[in-house]
């Protein structure tokens, strides 16, 4: 196969990586104590508000569309890890853990998602709609693909302001074979733009797989036609994640242009709160769930002595009560009066 020189830097990151595998115990000897333990929480809270998300749907407080992350926390909070003030997150209708991995408050993710008038967008966008100008989180995005093209764009901004920002531009497996992801890409690279296209391979765009879909299944490499280099990243463990998402998130960020990330995932629930998700066997979600991002983030921190049981026990005990404040807030705010209905919309 003929390389190019972007290739090549590829392929040097690969390396990398398996040196990487071999020295792993010693990489999460790299993060404090706090550090570690703000990992957990962060993980734990998406996980325990999408829980509680898909109980509230069940009971008809949220309607509409509403896609759950559980599954796939390591790769938010990982890389929320590699970001500096001022970098940009855009991503799909599975937007939840994102805008919390971004610092928003909770309580306004879940007032927005019961369309309530304390929302993020004052109740009137729901769960596929959200936004927080003041954290540089710029969607939630119901149209597949459409957060690819506006993600170059703000990348474009920062370049052609001359900030020194990254843009990590998240989208999924089945967007991934959309043409504007094709002329999004070509723009990018031929103005080599500081963004970072991480495709999350959850393995299913609704009820059809990867390999039913596609052509070239390692979608890592879908960039190669336009010199953009790829790696695949284990999505299911924190530490691989943050290691490795660092070194593309500095090649971006020292002016190489764009890079692709695969993060290999998978979502436990549904597609969408109405997918009974029966397409694919219980052994399957299983055994992905033996792998699961939180148990493996506990159980690392235990093994290398890095915090106790109790010191996990009693976060577990804290989200719980946040999770509840966060309801009752959600509970206690109005819906939007019926004045708004036309304001701050397309129309
Ligand atoms: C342009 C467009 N086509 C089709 C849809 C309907 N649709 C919504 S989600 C989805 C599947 C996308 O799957 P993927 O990109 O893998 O993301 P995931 O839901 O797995 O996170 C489809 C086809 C849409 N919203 N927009
Ligand atoms: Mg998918």
């Amino acid at each position: 196969m003929v390389k190019n020189n972007n290739q090549d830097k590829s392929d040097s990151i690969k390396n990398n990586v398996s040196d990487f595998k071999n020295s792993k115990a010693n990489f999460i000897k790299n993060f404090t104590k706090e550090q570690l333990l703000g990992f957990y929480r962060e993980m734990l809270l998406i996980r325990r508000f999408e829980e509680k998300a898909g109980q509230l749907y069940g009971m008809g407080l949220i309607a509409g569309f509403c896609h759950l992350y559980i599954g796939q926390e390591a790769i938010a909070t990982g890389m929320h890890s590699t970001m500096q003030k001022g970098d940009k997150v855009i991503t799909t209708y599975r937007d939840h853990g994102h805008m919390i991995s971004v610092g928003s408050d909770p309580k306004k993710i879940m007032a927005e998602l019961m369309g309530r008038k304390d929302g993020s967008s004052k109740g009137k966008g729901g769960s596929m709609h959200l936004f927080d100008l003041d954290r540089h989180f710029y969607g939630g995005h119901g149209i597949v693909g459409a957060s690819v093209p506006i993600g170059a764009g703000l990348a474009f901004a920062d370049k052609y302001l001359n900030r020194n920002n990254v843009t990590f531009c998240y989208f999924g497996d089945g967007a991934a074979h959309q043409g504007q992801v094709y002329e999004s890409f070509n723009m990018a690279k031929l103005w080599n733009l500081p963004v970072l296209f991480i495709i999350e391979n959850n393995h299913y765009a609704m009820g059809t797989s990867v390999s039913r879909s596609s052509s070239v299944d390692e979608l890592h490499k879908r960039g190669i036609g336009f010199n953009i280099p790829g790696v695949k990243i284990n999505g299911m463990d924190i530490f691989d994640v943050i290691y490795d998402g660092q070194k593309c998130v500095d090649y971006v960020r020292s002016g190489n242009g764009p890079m692709l990330i695969e993060m290999d995932t998978y979502r436990y629930r549904g597609h969408s709160m109405s997918d009974p998700a029966t397409y694919r066997s219980k052994e399957e979600v299983n055994c992905m769930k033996e792998q699961d991002p939180i148990d493996n983030l506990r159980l690392a921190v235990l093994k290398n002595d890095l915090a106790i049981e109790n010191d996990f026990t009693k976060i577990d005990n804290q989200i719980k009560e946040q999770v509840n404040d966060i309801v009752e807030f959600s509970k206690n705010s109005a819906e939007p009066d019926p004045s708004e209905l036309m304001s701050e919309i397309y129309n």
